[in-house]
């Protein structure tokens, strides 16, 4: 008898070697993700912070041209930045060390536009330096945002300027440790205080700056750090095409190297690009991205940012979360307790992963070996995978929770050091002996899904269900599953509501030419202040320039504003305008300049009064 169990030992020794065998490790596919993308994507959520002069004007973009005196916070303290942000569940912080008015948060030696000429700590101080050093004391990485465009630099469209901007990152790589990302914002509307000229200066973006010099630096002078890269040869990762905090729902981590990069290719990436070139979503925890008292009550919504947390990371990329900095020094309480809430409830989600205690059943293993089950995919490990054999593009892993359960949130991971590979799946639950197709509520196009990436994120309602059966429809090559998971989410749809985001309709609009418009107020009444909501599905007339002006009599008008929708056509959000008390029954609003298109459009107006 033992011996005949040492002989069936024996054979089921050989036989697994034999399958071990067989199980070659899967090959890489398609363009791969070098090892700093990789990390970079390990890091899921980083806040961006912005501040600057604009702060204390209450601007979105300064015009190159504000008081340096201005720059005096009463209470400055880098350290609650970092804190709050790593509450936040934010892994890195990104600072706007200059932003397109060319105020510099550093004392530059190459220009006197600085701290080190305002009024804060006698011009000694450096904002640059107490953030990085209050990041690595709160164990956060640190990255900067330079911007092309200086709106206040004299040779801003002149080749010396790039020399200057050279200057400048030089001393943002060299002077304050390491740097894991640098941000070059493609914005460029043109005007400019341009050191007195004051003018309109046009650049081509695609050639101007000579970033392949730049990129050169970068990679001597940090060569662990990625490039975000709007304006002209491709960075490391990309832009999403909006700044309302979403990617699509497919999502290809990949570009090609050479050529123009529209939209569509922004929002989806290309399937079978040559390059890989992952998303990076960013968007403010406010309207604006610059703070403004005005928006301290339209702080984006705990369930808003969920859903945008599912619209980015869960939808293969990361999540750049904007804080602005108040005129104090200090991120806004409510700002902050929005973040920490925001992180405590996405650990709430993913506290517990029913599929951990799931058995799991799948239609292929690569090779029949263990190395490759379907057990990886629940290991909580994110270095072994569920794989199948080369050729087998199409099949199912099934969990069996033995018992009714409910959920209402699934995730699945591809291990991509190997590339990204699944075009198409399923989900199905097993509900009262029935299965039921589950598709992801906040799809915007189609069932939602297409790709897998680094994390998706599939939300549907609750169900109760004994099993849950994950069909990969489609892949370039067999696929490589590093993780499933099943969760069950609270219900936060009672959440305070946007209330900046409120239609009011109740007034008689009428246009007189394609640049003006008349909002007829029926009676007359105080105003205050009036705000405009441009189109949300196209740039078509959206005012970049406006004028306002009030009546009583249609005769008489008084000018309640004019001036500058700064970054309008990037964040399409309420703009408000403040003006003194007047008396008005008609209000005209006047498209001075659109982004696009001959009409001025519009999604709402209101006009704020007594
Ligand atoms: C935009 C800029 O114009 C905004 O001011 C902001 O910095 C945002 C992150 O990028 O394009």
């Amino acid at each position: 008898m033992k011996r005949s169990i040492a002989y069936i030992a024996f054979f089921m020794l050989i036989n697994s070697a034999v399958v071990a065998q067989k199980a070659t490790a899967p090959a890489p596919c398609g363009p791969l993700p070098n090892a700093n993308q990789l990390r970079w994507q390990e890091l899921e959520m980083y806040a961006f912070i912005h501040y600057s002069l604009n702060t204390y004007t209450d601007q979105e973009w300064g015009f190159g041209n504000e008081q340096l005196s201005l720059f005096n916070p009463s209470d400055l303290d880098c350290r609650q930045w970092a804190r709050v942000c790593k509450l936040s569940g934010m892994r890195g912080i990104i600072f706007t060390a200059k932003h397109h008015c060319g105020f510099c948060m550093w004392p530059s030696a190459y220009t006197d536009y600085s701290v080190k000429n305002t009024p804060w700590k006698g011009g000694h101080g450096d904002v640059v330096r107490e953030l990085a050093d209050a990041c690595r004391k709160e164990g956060l990485k640190f990255a900067v945002y330079l911007s092309p465009w200086d709106r206040n630099h004299p040779q801003y469209g002149r080749p010396e300027y790039i020399t200057y901007f050279r200057n400048q990152l030089r001393e943002l790589l060299t002077q304050y440790g390491d740097i894991f990302e640098v941000w070059f914002d493609g914005a460029n509307g043109g005007d400019g205080w341009y050191g007195g000229a004051n003018e309109t200066r046009r650049i081509d973006a695609k050639t101007y700056y000579e970033w392949a010099e730049t990129f050169r630096m970068i990679r001597e002078l940090q060569p662990k750090c990625v490039i975000w890269n709007d304006g002209g040869d491709r960075g490391d990762l990309r832009w999403v095409g909006n700044e309302a905090g979403s990617v699509g729902e497919t999502n290809w981590s990949l570009l090609n190297r050479l050529g123009t990069v529209h939209g569509g290719m922004l929002r989806n990436g290309l399937e079978d690009g040559d390059s890989w070139v992952a998303a990076e979503t960013n968007t403010s925890i406010r309207p604006g991205w610059f703070y403004h008292e005005t928006e301290n009550e339209n702080v984006k919504s705990l369930s808003r940012l969920m859903d945008t947390y599912y619209k980015s990371v869960g939808r293969n990329s990361t999540l750049l979360l904007n804080f602005p900095i108040a005129p104090n020094g200090r991120i806004h309480p409510t700002d902050s307790l929005r973040g920490i809430a925001f992180n405590r409830m996405i650990n709430e989600v993913f506290r517990t992963d029913l599929a951990r205690k799931a058995t799991v059943e799948v239609s292929n293993t690569r090779g029949g070996s263990r190395k490759y089950d379907g057990r990886h995919a629940i290991d909580g490990k994110t270095d072994t995978y569920w794989a199948t054999d080369d050729g087998v593009t199409n099949a199912t892993l099934t969990l069996s929770f033995g018992k009714p359960t409910i959920f209402n949130r699934f995730l699945a991971e591809e291990y991509i050091p190997f590339g990204q590979r699944v075009k198409r799946f399923a989900l199905e639950a097993l509900a009262g002996g029935k299965w039921i197709q589950l598709t992801d509520q906040l799809s915007e196009v189609g069932d939602g899904m297409t790709t897998i990436g680094h994390r998706r994120i599939i939300c549907f309602p609750a169900v109760t269900a004994t099993k849950l059966r994950f069909t990969i429809l489609d892949a370039k090559a067999c696929p490589l599953i590093s993780k499933v998971g099943v969760y069950m989410a609270p219900d936060i749809t009672a959440d305070t509501p946007d209330s900046g985001e409120k239609r009011c309709a109740n007034y008689y609009i009428f246009f007189a030419t394609d640049r003006m418009m008349f909002v007829n107020l029926g009676k007359e009444q105080t105003v205050t202040g009036f705000r405009y909501l441009p189109p949300q599905d196209s740039k078509d007339g959206t005012i970049t320039r406006y004028r306002v002006s009030a009546t009583t009599d249609w005769n008489h008008w008084e000018v309640l504003g004019e001036g500058e929708f700064s970054n309008i056509v990037n964040n399409p959000i309420w703009q408000s305008i403040s003006c003194k008390p007047t008396r008005a029954s008609v209000i005209r609003f006047e498209g001075l300049r659109l982004a696009q298109g001959e009409r001025m459009a519009y999604s709402d107006v209101e006009v704020v009064g007594k």
